[in-house]
């Protein structure tokens, strides 16, 4: 991201509700690790369409490359931006009350050919691969991003088989 302003957000994080936060803070710590510049904003696919469909027409412009979407419930919010625009949708499902996110899943899941949208685990852990998905990504796109989080990538990695190597029963 050498010529890009390191404050403009290119990954957007869009929830239906306040109450998914908790859930979705687990993306938002990802890239505050990686230094990533992000949004993070309630959009919600069933209380507030018309919002849904510009955040959505105007991703792209305003130079969004990766969109990650925690919904829970009747989870409509990724497919329905994926819809919209054409910049890469990462689906979160969030726990919901009843069915543990079971619901949003299978909602986000399982999308009709022609409008993708990538798919995460269920609460933290989904949120957090879908930050360290878009991370991976944008290493690809944004050139200044090459080298410094690939190279944060493998250190994550390299942390992680670090603490499993010292696990001791
Ligand atoms: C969905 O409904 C949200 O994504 C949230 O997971 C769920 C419940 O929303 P609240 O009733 O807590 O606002 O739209």
């Amino acid at each position: 991201m050498d010529q890009e302003n390191k404050t403009t957000p290119i990954i957007g994080i869009v929830m239906g509700s306040k109450s998914d936060w908790p859930v979705m803070q687990a993306a938002a710590a990802i890239l505050d690790e990686f230094g990533v510049p992000y949004e993070a904003k309630v959009v919600s696919a069933h209380r507030t369409p018309d919002l849904l469909f510009s955040y959505a027409a105007t991703a792209r412009q305003r130079g969004l490359s990766a969109i990650i979407a925690g919904a829970g419930g009747a989870a409509h919010l990724p497919g329905m931006l994926a819809a919209k625009t054409t910049v890469p949708v990462l689906g979160v499902p969030v726990p919901s009350k009843y069915m543990k996110g079971m619901d949003s899943l299978l909602s986000i899941v399982q999308m009709p050919k022609g409008i993708p949208v990538a798919t995460f685990a269920i609460g933290e852990a989904g949120a957090a691969n879908a930050a360290l998905f878009a991370i991976s990504m944008l290493s690809a796109g944004h050139p200044g991003y090459i080298a410094s989080a690939a190279e944060q990538l493998a250190t994550y990695r390299q942390q992680q088989q670090e603490m499993v190597m010292e696990m001791s029963l």
